[in-house]
C-alpha cells in the first residue's frame, strides 16, 4: 500500500466501532448514530455469536447501517462475510485466522479494505504477506464480548509488532475503553477498535468522544 493510502487509514482506524444487533441493548441504527456524533472513524457490522440474525434480517440491517456509515463518510466494513461484503459493495471485510485465507479474500474483494485479526508476530507477518491492510491485535484486555477469545495478552504483543519493524496500520482490540486506550496507543497501535465500550454505555456518544480524545492525546504524547 502506498503510504499517503497508509496513512489515511490509520487515521480511520484511530475510534473503530465493531457492533451487531445483539451487541446492543437498544435499536442498533440509534447506537450507530450516537457513536458517529461522538466521532468514531470506521464502523465494522458485526452479527454474530448468541442471538445473531438471520441472513436476511441482517442484509435489512447492514443496508441501514451502511446507508447511515455513508451519509457520514464512516467507511463501513463487515466482518467475515465477504459475499455480503460484495452484495453490500461495502468499504472493505475483516476476516480471523479461522476464515478464509486473507490471499483468497484479497483476489475476491479487489482494492476494498482487507482487514485480518493476529494474535501474535507469526499471524502478523503472514496477514500483511497476503495482503491485509490493516491489523486487529487483541485481546488486549479482558474481554466478555466474544465468547470464543483466546486470553488477554497485554499491550506487549503491539510493541512487538512495531519493534519487528511492522510498519501496517494497527488497531487493539479486547476490552479496550477510554480510561486504558492510552496504553494501547503508546504501546504502537494506531487506533481502538471496540464493541461494549460504545455498544452497551449509557452514551454511545460520550463514549465515542472519550475514546476519540484519549486516543488523540495518545498519539501526541
Ligand atoms: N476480537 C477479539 S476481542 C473481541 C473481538 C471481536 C471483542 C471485543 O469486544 P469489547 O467489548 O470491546 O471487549
Ligand atoms: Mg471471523
Amino acid at each position: 500500500m502506498a503510504q499517503t493510502s497508509m496513512d489515511s487509514l490509520k487515521e480511520q482506524l484511530r475510534v473503530y466501532f465493531i457492533m451487531g444487533s445483539n451487541n446492543c441493548e437498544r435499536s442498533p441504527l440509534e447506537v450507530l448514530a450516537e457513536a458517529i456524533e461522538g466521532g468514531i472513524t470506521m464502523f465494522q457490522f458485526r452479527e454474530k455469536g448468541k442471538g445473531a440474525l438471520s441472513k436476511k434480517e441482517q442484509y435489512a440491517l447492514a443496508k441501514e447501517l451502511q446507508a447511515l456509515c455513508r451519509k457520514h463518510h464512516i467507511p463501513f466494513i463487515v466482518n467475515d462475510d465477504v459475499e455480503l461484503a460484495l452484495e453490500l459493495d461495502a468499504d472493505g471485510v475483516h476476516i480471523g485466522q479461522d476464515d478464509e485465507r486473507a490471499d483468497v479474500v484479497r483476489k475476491k474483494i479487489g482494492n476494498k479494505i482487507l482487514g485480518v485479526s493476529a494474535h501474535n508476530l507469526a499471524e502478523a507477518k503472514r496477514a500483511i504477506e497476503q495482503g491485509a491492510d490493516y491489523l486487529g491485535v487483541g485481546p488486549i484486555f479482558p474481554t466478555s464480548t466474544k465468547e470464543d477469545a483466546k486470553a488477554a495478552q497485554g499491550t506487549a504483543v503491539l510493541r512487538l509488532m512495531r519493534e519487528h519493524g511492522l510498519s501496517i496500520p494497527i488497531v487493539g482490540i479486547g476490552g479496550i475503553t477510554a480510561n486504558n486506550a492510552k496504553k494501547v496507543i503508546a504501546a504502537g497501535a494506531d487506533g481502538v477498535s471496540v464493541i461494549s465500550a460504545i455498544s452497551l454505555a449509557p452514551s454511545p456518544k460520550k463514549s465515542a468522544e472519550w475514546l476519540a480524545r484519549a486516543v488523540s492525546e495518545a498519539l501526541n504524547e
